[in-house]
């Protein structure tokens, strides 16, 4: 602290003082960091009132200033839920008491794909867990909340500088009745490419360990061989393994021949020989309409009468409610909704519509629509507060236009911000033109992540160059394509349905190298000692979900770990400090653990020194602190 002080000393900074001793003794300054975590998030602070968020935001908006209002939970344990007849009866067990459930059970997706879709993915674990108690109390008879996996796992590292594993400990703990879900992209895990086979399964049995039950495994070309694979990875973790295939097309149009209802039938007797205990129909674009849905889960009811169904979809149209109902009168078990204020658009259907659309019929949810509302007021509230990451910022409605172009709903707002960001208000238009054009170059793929993104890809290539599909496809063997379309046609992601397109595979690869078969079998297992020793070397504090954060996203990883050497925990700040940080003058809590509170207020905000720098002065439980900070603006 001496050191600091003197660091931090007016004259010092300003070279009025003899500094000859310091100067010629430079190791003086070999200090590992005193740090502690009050000082660095002061650091943090006064960083983020210097130069902004440390988060990309893709929308010039502030925080709301309105705090949500968290709804009374009552005293006591919350009451037993599908959890407790999972952790008694085991994964099978659990699947047939869903069967045997009279009326319609709902998957909320509020804390992972509603936000994921509508909030770039960027709710803090903070704001999950005020809210977290409510639900357990009031919505026990869900039959999971969806918490975990997709982008959250990521976006918690790189963007929120959180721990995802520490997310889902802290939501464990407080939410103990009802399972958790989680998205798993099948040999993708929870990343964009295929992981070693040992990565997969040991992710899925630390996931396990740390408290998440179901998992809804998928691949982003409904490649057998890899959703096997994420699979029996689930299975041997003891989870609930929810095998999902993606829908793209139309069932019900006679015209589109190639994903039809035999197409999906096969695929879902696959999964059922497999051994999955439950099925589900992964609308990721918002594709099915009342008509499929009802062809679809009708002809799967008929087929497979012991397996529940569950139905994902997208209200990216607006139709989400009526083909849920659709679903659930066609004999579908349970159906994703998400709390109204998070719901429509390209999230899910609402949760307060479908619950009070079935209410009185056989698919009565048993939910009570007046907690439905107070849940909703809360995350209107709190979406408030995610204003620079909200797509309603420029998009207006839902689009039946997904009809044509099939984009999954995050993808979607993800180009439309792409596109605003651009400047241009026909450039969306045009990507999603272009997406649709791309998807047929491609050879009408199954659009999710990540084939998604290789169509995506495809398509701003497209309009960037200013080419037609035709022109793409003869002069296929000239252009320089995206990186992630040569791997896919090398066979990098899988094998889609139907083959590669050929010529266009042919000319595009020439004589580059082509995987055969599932890509994860030919990778050398992940050297997990070789990792454990590479980060200990580096970092102190590790955890063994460190280790498996690392082996997923190994960069990101690091850049985690040292963003939080240098600014602490920044997890404890509430969602505008640590977005915005303190007003002059604001006075506020940082609760660091249970019984550690920091009182912190903030009390100027130094000018300019000629180092570039300014000094910002907070006090710290009733102590004067200053520190510098470098203006990068
Ligand atoms: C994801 O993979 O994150 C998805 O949400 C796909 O629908
Ligand atoms: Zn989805």
């Amino acid at each position: 602290p001496f050191l600091q002080n003197v660091l931090n000393n007016h004259q010092f900074l300003h070279g009025t003082v003899d500094t000859q001793f310091i100067d010629e003794n430079p190791d003086l300054f070999n200090l590992r960091p005193v740090q502690n975590r009050a000082q660095k998030l002061l650091h943090y602070l006064g960083h983020v009132m210097v130069n902004g968020p440390t988060t990309p935001i893709p929308v010039k908006a502030k925080p709301s200033s309105i705090d949500p209002v968290i709804p009374l939970v009552p005293l006591g344990d919350p009451p037993s839920g599908f959890r407790d007849i999972l952790l008694r009866e085991g994964p099978k067990g659990f699947a047939q008491a869903v069967r045997q459930h009279r009326g319609l059970l709902l998957m909320d997706t509020t804390f992972r794909d509603a936000h994921q879709s509508l909030l770039a993915t960027r709710v803090r674990t903070h704001d999950l867990k005020k809210i977290s108690p409510f639900v357990s109390h009031n919505f026990s008879n869900l039959f999971s909340l969806e918490n975990w996996g997709g982008a959250t796992f990521d976006v918690a590292m790189r963007f929120l500088y959180e721990c995802p594993w520490r997310r889902l400990q802290e939501l464990r703990d407080l939410i103990p009745n009802i399972p958790f879900q989680m998205l798993l992209r099948g040999a993708n895990a929870v990343g964009y490419t295929n992981y070693p086979d040992n990565a997969v399964f040991k992710f899925c049995e630390v996931a396990k360990e740390n408290g998440m039950d179901i998992f809804r495994v998928f691949d982003s070309l409904n490649y057998l061989p890899n959703m096997i694979l994420g699979m029996e990875a689930a299975g041997q973790a003891g989870g609930v393994v929810e095998a999902a295939i993606s829908y793209t097309g139309d069932v019900a149009d006679p015209s589109r021949t190639k994903y039809t209802l035999d197409y999906y039938i096969n695929l879902a007797e696959e999964l059922v020989k497999a051994g999955t205990h439950i099925l589900c129909i992964k609308d990721m674009a918002g594709l099915l309409k009342p008509k499929a849905s009802d062809m679809l889960i009708r002809a799967l009811r008929d087929k497979f009468p012991d397996v529940p169904i569950h139905v994902h979809t997208h209200d990216t149209a607006g139709a989400g409610v009526a083909s849920m109902l659709a679903c659930a009168h066609a004999g579908a078990d349970i159906v994703d909704v998400a709390v109204d204020s998070m719901s429509g658009m390209t999230s899910q259907p609402s949760m307060g519509a479908l619950v009070a659309c079935a209410m009185g019929t056989e698919q009565d949810t048993g939910i009570q629509l007046d907690k439905v509302f107070d849940y909703s007021e809360y995350w209107e509230v709190a979406r408030g507060l995610y204003a620079a990451f909200d797509c309603t910022a420029t998009m207006k409605s839902g689009n039946s236009d997904v009809y044509e172009n099939e984009i999954p709903g995050g993808q979607y707002t993800n180009l439309h911000f792409q596109a605003h960001s651009m400047g241009l208000g026909n450039k969306f238009k045009e990507v999603k033109k272009a997406y649709a054009e791309a998807n047929k170059l491609l050879g009408d793929v199954i659009k999710v992540t990540p084939s998604s993104k290789i169509v995506g890809d495809l398509a701003q290539f497209m309009v960037h160059n200013g080419l037609t599909r035709e022109e793409v496809e003869n002069m296929a063997d000239e252009l320089s394509f995206p990186l992630s379309v040569v791997e896919y046609l090398q066979g990098y992601v899988g094998i889609p349905y139907g083959g590669f397109p050929e010529p266009l595979r042919s000319k595009v690869l020439k004589d580059l190298p082509r995987i055969e078969g599932r890509p994860g079998a030919t990778l050398p297992p992940m050297d997990f000692t070789k990792l454990e020793n590479h980060l200990k070397s580096k970092y102190d504090d590790l955890t063994p979900e460190d280790i498996m954060s690392a082996a997923m996203y190994p960069k990101v990883f690091e850049e985690y770990k040292d963003f939080g050497t240098q600014f602490g925990p920044v997890e404890s700040l509430n969602t505008r400090l640590f977005l915005e940080g303190p007003k002059i003058a604001e006075e506020f809590e940082v609760e660091l653990e249970r019984g550690k509170t920091l009182h912190i207020k903030a009390l100027a905000l130094g000018d300019l020194n000629k180092a570039g720098q300014r000094e910002v002065f907070f006090e710290l439980n009733g102590q004067l602190r200053s520190l510098l900070v470098k203006d990068t603006q």
